[in-house]
């Protein structure tokens, strides 16, 4: 069991995260479902799980990190502000702006804390698998590759590839996640292309494969503490079950909201929705 004042400061963090979502909604056409089916991963990995410094994003050993599912910039873009390496307004103001740093997809040009561009689906695993055996060949035992995917995005790319090659080069220091919301972009897995139980096949591949809830920071947080050492030799996988659109009723489990905008009065409702929710699991305190 997780420490509980972590885990409630953690759940209040995902819950600014997800209200700066909405404001950012507000202004402009975000991948909103896949942000708020991804934003307690995300907050765990970025408030908790990594070892990282803001004022030195070339320290050697820090972790690195890698949006696989590139299109989820925003949350991690809160994430990053959250963790100090620059203001909220600026994500704001230079949100989808010429030399902006800060967009629909991850982007690394002019952000120095984005270790790799991505967007394009189904690449993000095969460089941080490939990142995670540059640091072995380095001799660096400390830091880890965390790498965040979607389940549609397993249909893509060469995912399955770097699996199998992260098996076979025993790259304990590789940690991914899978935002497993059971949709894709225009409707369900199972219709788009159904891949089957996941945690059953990354465990054929020879993973360490654990299944959560996504939601519940309480389990994240447990799942992270128990992760095998860096050094290690077994590449581990989190299939968190997450909902697409969490915590907004209209948007939850839709495919219309994979990416849209809303207005003043929308943001209010889903806003009080969010903030009933969390005062309902902590109280007023
Ligand atoms: C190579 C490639 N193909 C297609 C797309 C278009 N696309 C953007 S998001 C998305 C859905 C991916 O599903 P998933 O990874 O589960 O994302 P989530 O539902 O969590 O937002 C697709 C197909 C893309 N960005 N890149």
């Amino acid at each position: 069991m997780a420490d509980k004042t972590i885990v409630k400061n953690l759940d209040s963090n995902a819950l600014e995260i997800r209200l700066k979502l909405l404001k950012l909604c507000e202004q402009t056409l975000i991948h909103i479902g896949g942000d708020l089916s991804v934003t307690d991963v995300m907050t765990v990995i970025w408030q908790y799980a990594m070892n990282y410094d803001v004022k030195n994003p070339a320290w050697e050993d820090r972790d690195r990190f890698i949006l696989s599912k590139g299109h989820a910039s925003a949350v991690t873009s809160f994430n990053q502000a959250m963790r100090g390496c620059f203001s909220y307004e600026e994500i704001y103001r230079e949100y989808c702006t010429d030399n902006g740093r800060f967009g629909m997809h991850s982007c690394n040009l002019l952000n120095p804390f984005v270790d790799v561009s991505t967007g394009s689906l189904g690449h993000g695993l095969p460089v941080a698998t490939g990142l995670a055996m540059g640091l072995r060949l380095k001799k660096n035992h400390k830091s880890r590759v965390f790498t965040v995917m979607g389940d549609g995005e397993l249909n893509e790319g060469t995912m399955w590839e770097a699996v199998a090659t992260a098996n076979q080069y025993k790259l304990g220091n590789l940690v991914g996640f899978v935002d497993n919301n059971h949709m894709s972009f225009d409707g369900t897995n199972k219709e788009v292309m159904d891949m089957g139980n996941l945690t059953d096949k990354f465990r054929l591949y020879g993973w360490h494969a654990i299944e959560v809830n996504g939601h519940d920071i309480n389990d994240l947080v447990d799942t992270v503490n128990q992760l095998p050492a860096p050094d290690s030799l077994t590449p581990s996988v989190i299939i968190a079950n997450t909902i697409k659109g969490n915590g907004v009723d209209f948007m939850a489990d839709s495919p219309a909201w994979h990416a849209g905008k809303i207005d003043e009065e929308t943001r209010q409702k889903a806003e009080e929705q969010l903030v009933a929710a969390f005062k309902r699991k902590w109280g007023d305190s």
